[in-house]
């Protein structure tokens, strides 16, 4: 199957063994270390040899692991990619070792398609859209958002930003009156919400890209006296446990599920792309939205 070492059912050890050579983004957020535990504990159960790599949310530190993962013919490479632009050179490099490549969870900007196998993970466009929803159908009159914004030129960023604006385009009264990026940390969220406490009078709604820089927000507006999910209103994306926590407390509004449980699909994909399988260009992950009763309700079975 093109080389690269692996036979039909892989092993580029010689043991019928498939390796993966896996670069994680980072450690950012409470669904990073859920999506980590996922891949690790697939790789376990799926007797897939896995090497894996945490990039501290640098690029460059993803390349120089894909490129070692070639060095070391791998069967099969997966990474998460903290950016979408700049992989090109990398994953013609994978694709002339004969090495597939899969991409999970963020998806990266290319003209040329041929150079990975397959892309799971969820629709962030689709996300940004479900939170524009809830703001539209929950809010009369005007309405001032400050936008606390994923990594900046990360999928989950520029593509719930752009579902979300679609959505409120509706309600020419709902202004984004401020927007930044936290970078996918409680830290950075922390730290945006204050500079926007300072600077914006009137913020009415709090919209962040994931629940970790939505819960450093939380910090930032009680540190100013104010009441979060009341005084001010807060919709996230994610669903983990803290992040659910505060939506049962009533301290964030609405919360959009981000599915971070990819890693026995993404097993089941490397086995059939290992093997020479034809599987689907892209793969969408399944999930929901979450209303302070519903969180109560799903808290105790949360698995993250
Ligand atoms: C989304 C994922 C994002 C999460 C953040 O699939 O890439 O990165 O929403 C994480 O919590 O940091």
């Amino acid at each position: 199957c093109g080389g690269g070492g692996a036979g039909a059912a892989g092993g580029s050890q010689g043991d019928g063994k498939i390796t993966m050579g896996f670069s994680q983004v980072g450690a950012e957020s409470g669904w990073r270390t859920a999506n980590t535990k996922s891949v690790q504990d697939a790789a376990k159960s799926a007797g897939i040899e896995l090497q894996f790599s945490d990039a501290q949310q640098k690029q460059e530190n993803q390349l120089k692991a894909i490129r070692s993962f070639i060095q070391q013919k791998v069967d099969v490479i997966a990474f998460s990619p903290v950016v979408e632009t700049g992989w090109d050179a990398v994953l013609l490099e994978a694709k002339r070792a004969g090495i597939p490549v899969i991409l999970t969870d963020r998806a990266i900007d290319s003209d040329d398609t041929s150079l990975y196998a397959t892309f799971l993970g969820s629709d962030f466009v689709e996300e940004g859209r479900k939170a524009g929803k809830w703001l539209v159908d929950n809010t009369q009159g005007a309405v001032n958002v400050v936008e606390l914004q994923g990594t900046t030129g990360a999928a989950p960023a520029i593509d719930r930003k752009e579902g979300f604006e679609e959505v409120i385009a509706a309600r020419p009264d709902i202004k984004v009156v401020a927007t930044q990026s936290g970078d996918f940390t409680r830290a950075g969220g922390k730290q945006v919400m204050e500079a926007f406490l300072k600077s914006t009078p009137d913020i009415d709604v709090v919209y962040a890209h994931n629940d970790d820089m939505g819960l450093g927000a939380i910090e930032a507006i009680k540190a100013a006296g104010k009441k979060p999910g009341v005084d001010i209103k807060i919709i996230t994306v994610d669903a983990v446990k803290d992040g659910m926590q505060a939506l049962a407390n009533g301290e964030i509004n609405f919360i959009v599920e981000c599915n971070p449980l990819l890693g026995d699909q993404l097993m089941d994909l490397a086995k059939k792309v290992v093997a020479g399988q034809e599987v689907p260009k892209r793969v969408v992950t399944e999930e929901t939205t979450f209303t302070p009763e519903q969180a109560k309700a799903a808290l105790p079975e949360r698995q993250y």
